[in-house]
């Protein structure tokens, strides 16, 4: 695959890198994605699982599926995809991820400044005291309680819950100072997250996407590298290395 120059050109004069991931980007490592071909979602729709008001309903079924997703989440490793964007810290001032997804995977694969939109699915809280339960949860009574009597909860962003602040306006923040922003293995139709490619583009960043299909932001970005992200990450950098060299 040939890298543009002139994004290889680009990449040269660029202080801050962002990369803004989805599920996409973990799919390598055998986490499904959400929508699309190989979705979990095709079966079930998001809103019957993803909203407070279905685990409050069915809290069994929720944390079935969390406890389900966080297996798997456990036996995956950190792809070439990850693997790149953490290596791109040795050859760049800043690089900053902002994630939707709640894997931990770009922190396992060694990336420091991250932002996670959605939440991280290592953490539990209650969800009537908001005290956090991040110790290993005990299902074999049924779902746990908190002990004011609440239910614990995933700490995951539902349909209808606002994003944590913090991370969303570090987010917004890295989005606003972006020399090249990256969009790899997202839908990019879930919002406010998907926002953010605006903020990047309004304040003048470079926007590069990486997916297998084209998507809903695609007319807006600069270049568009339709392919697995752990193909096209690696060879971008790649290309860069060779680059700097000669
Ligand atoms: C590859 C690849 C490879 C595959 N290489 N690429 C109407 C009604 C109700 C709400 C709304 C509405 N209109 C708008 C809203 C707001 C709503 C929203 O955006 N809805 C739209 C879907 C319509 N947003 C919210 O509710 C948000 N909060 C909010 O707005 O607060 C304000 C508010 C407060 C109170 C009242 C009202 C408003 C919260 C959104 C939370 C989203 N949560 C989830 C679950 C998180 C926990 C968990 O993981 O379980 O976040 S939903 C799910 O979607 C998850 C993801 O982070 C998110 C995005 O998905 P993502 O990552 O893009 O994955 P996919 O599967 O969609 O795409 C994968 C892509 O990878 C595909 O494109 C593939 O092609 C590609 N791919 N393999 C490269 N190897
Ligand atoms: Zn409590």
């Amino acid at each position: 695959m040939t890298i543009d120059q002139s994004l290889i050109e680009k990449l040269k004069s660029a202080r801050s890198l962002v990369f803004f991931t989805g599920a996409g980007i973990s799919a390598e490592s055998g986490i499904p994605t959400f929508r699309g071909k190989d979705g979990i979602w095709k079966k079930l729709k998001p809103e019957e699982l993803a909203n407070f008001d279905a685990f409050m309903s069915n809290p069994d079924m929720v944390w079935e599926w969390y406890n389900h997703r966080k297996k798997i989440i456990h036996e995956a490793q950190p792809n070439k995809g990850h693997l790149t964007i953490a290596e791109m810290q040795n050859y760049f001032d800043e690089v900053i991820i902002v994630t939707q997804n709640i894997d931990n995977l770009h922190r396992r694969a060694g990336s420091k400044n991250i932002f996670e939109l959605h939440g991280n699915i290592e953490r539990n809280f209650c969800v009537n005291c908001k005290k956090f339960y991040n110790e290993e949860l005990d299902f074999s009574e049924g779902v746990p309680k908190c002990e004011c009597g609440g239910l614990i909860r995933p700490d995951v962003v539902w349909f209808g819950e606002y994003l944590p602040e913090d991370q969303f306006k570090g987010g917004e923040k890295a989005a606003g100072n972006a020399d090249v922003f990256f969009i790899v293995g997202t839908s990019a139709i879930v919002y406010p997250a998907a926002g953010l490619v605006f903020t990047a583009k309004q304040s003048g960043a470079l926007l590069v996407e990486i997916n297998v299909v084209e998507t809903e932001i695609s007319s807006a970005v600069d270049y568009s590298f339709f392919g697995e992200a752990g193909t096209i990450l690696p060879n971008i950098l790649e290309a860069y290395k060779s680059s700097i060299v000669s």
